[in-house]
Order: structure tokens, then C-alpha cells, then sequence
């Protein structure tokens, strides 16, 4: 079973990538609601849920575990890599695919503060810097509308327009996606940019990744076809009447209390 967790819906992005690119693996995906936004928290409290919810996952099967946030992959990807004697697939903003098609020279990546502030994408910009100046700016507000389910409100079209507007004054013309929350306003984004500004979200990488590690380290789970969704709040409700608006199909969600 391929298991992958993030503090909330975000990624459900990944979710149907890895479901579209590998039909006939079951998929486990622990929403850590309970917790949600994870932006805020310090490090070591993200590392805390991270290893807690990765251990959980690990027995309950997981062949392979995708840490399907940006956030927790900067904070907890080492720790989980250290605990757990499985495949760990971390996500990261596309800095790399969108800063080599750059002919302005001058791309963005949008990601929560946290996430913005961390080393790991610090030693990701350090790595372009000669190439192209890359703006970082935080989706403020981003994570609570796409887990309210509010893809299209008019404080969703606010929130979205308050940060890329600006972005269409920068000369940019890629924008890395650096928050798996972010693809779901992606028609919003793509409203205000038109077809000047290109936007790079990781999830099929990500799925072309996990094809790969279950390839070389091969698993007798093929063929079982069963998708699982869990969340940490109380109300499991809630998850499950998002799910058809997020990847299209509804499923039942279970509850879990990970304390
Ligand atoms: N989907 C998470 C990410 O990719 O960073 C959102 C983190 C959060 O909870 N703020």
C-alpha cells in the first residue's frame, strides 16, 4: 500500500496524480485536520506529528510513504527517513524545471511562510541564484479556503487576486507551486495570469517517482484495490463531502485520534 499524509486536503493534489499514474496500487491518505495549518508551527511540533503519523501509517502497511506537504517534508523528511525503514518520497516547489524555461529570468514560488523560510528551499534558490531571481511569496490565507472547500468564493477570489496581482507587475513568467493546497485554486491563479505566466505543480513528478521506487523495490500489493481516508478531526463528515469537489470521487472517511 503506498501511504501519504499531509495536514490537511493539500494533498489530494499528489493523491490523484499518484492515483492516475499507478490505478492498481491501494492508497492510505491521513489528513493530520487536527492540527491543520501546520504553516504556523515550529519545527519540532511538526516533526512530533510527522514521525507519529508516518509510525501509524508504517503499521498499518504502508510499502512506501509520501510526505504530500511541502511543509512537513522541510521539517520532518530526515527525521521520517531516519525512523522508518521504507521508501520516504518528500515533495518541494519546481524551482528547477520552472527556473530552466525561464526566459525573463524572473520566476516566483508560492509556498506557506514556513515552508518559504526553510533551509531546504533556501539551498534550493542558492543552487539558481546565478540563473534566475526567484520571488518568494506566501498564500496568505490559501490553505483555510481550499480546506473550507472554498475553490471559487469571493474571499477565495480576493485572497488569490491580493497575491498574484501584484506578481503581473514582476516580469515573472513561471510560478512554482510550493504548497500541495495550492493546485486546487490553480483556475484562479491561471484567471489572473492568462497564458503569460506558466505554472509548475510537482504532483506528476512526484507520482513518476513513487512509480519508480516501487519498481526497484518491488511489493506484493499489486492488484488489491482499495483506497483508504483518514482524518485526525473528530468529524470525518466533513473530509468525506470534500472529497468529490477535490479528486472527483467520493469516498468514506475514517476518524482517527492520534495523540
Ligand atoms: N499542504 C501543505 C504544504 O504543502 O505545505 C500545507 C501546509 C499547511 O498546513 N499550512
Amino acid at each position: 500500500m503506498i501511504a501519504m499524509f499531509d495536514s490537511g486536503l493539500g494533498g489530494l493534489s499528489i493523491w490523484r496524480a499518484v492515483h492516475t499514474a499507478l490505478p492498481a496500487w491501494p492508497i492510505t491518505y491521513l489528513a493530520d485536520q487536527a492540527y491543520c495549518p501546520y504553516g504556523g508551527r515550529s519545527k519540532a511540533e511538526i516533526i512530533e506529528r510527522s514521525l507519529k503519523i508516518g509510525h501509524y501509517l508504517h503499521q498499518q502497511g504502508a510499502s512506501l510513504l509520501v510526505v504530500a506537504c511541502n511543509t512537513a517534508t522541510t521539517a520532518a523528511v530526515a527525521a521520517l527517513r531516519q525512523q522508518l525503514p521504507i521508501p520516504i518520497v518528500g515533495v518541494e516547489p519546481a524551482i528547477k524545471p520552472a527556473a530552466a524555461a525561464s526566459r525573463t529570468g524572473r520566476i516566483a514560488v508560492l509556498a506557506t511562510a514556513a515552508t518559504l523560510a526553510s533551509e531546504r528551499v533556501q539551498s534550493l534558490l542558492d543552487k539558481h541564484a546565478g540563473e534566475v531571481e526567484v520571488l518568494r511569496r506566501p498564500g496568505l490565507g490559501w490553505v483555510e479556503q481550499v480546506e473550507a472547500g472554498e475553490l471559487d468564493s469571493p474571499l477565495t477570489r480576493r485572497r488569490v487576486a491580493e497575491v498574484v496581482r501584484p506578481l503581473l507587475q514582476e516580469n515573472i513568467d513561471h510560478i512554482a507551486l510550493g504548497c500541495t493546497h495550492y493546485p486546487f485554486l490553480s483556475p484562479l491563479i491561471r484567471e489572473l495570469t492568462g497564458d503569460s505566466i506558466a505554472l509548475y505543480d510537482p504532483a506528476e513528478a512526484i507520482a513518476r517517482r513513487v512509480d519508480s521506487l516501487l519498481q526497484l523495490h518491488g511489493s506484493d500489493s499489486i492488484g488489491d484495490h482499495c483506497y483508504r481516508f483518514i482524518t485526525t478531526a473528530d468529524d470525518p463528515q466533513a473530509m468525506a463531502a470534500m472529497l468529490p469537489l477535490l479528486i472527483g470521487h467520493g469516498y468514506a472517511v475514517e476518524s482517527l485520534n492520534l495523540e
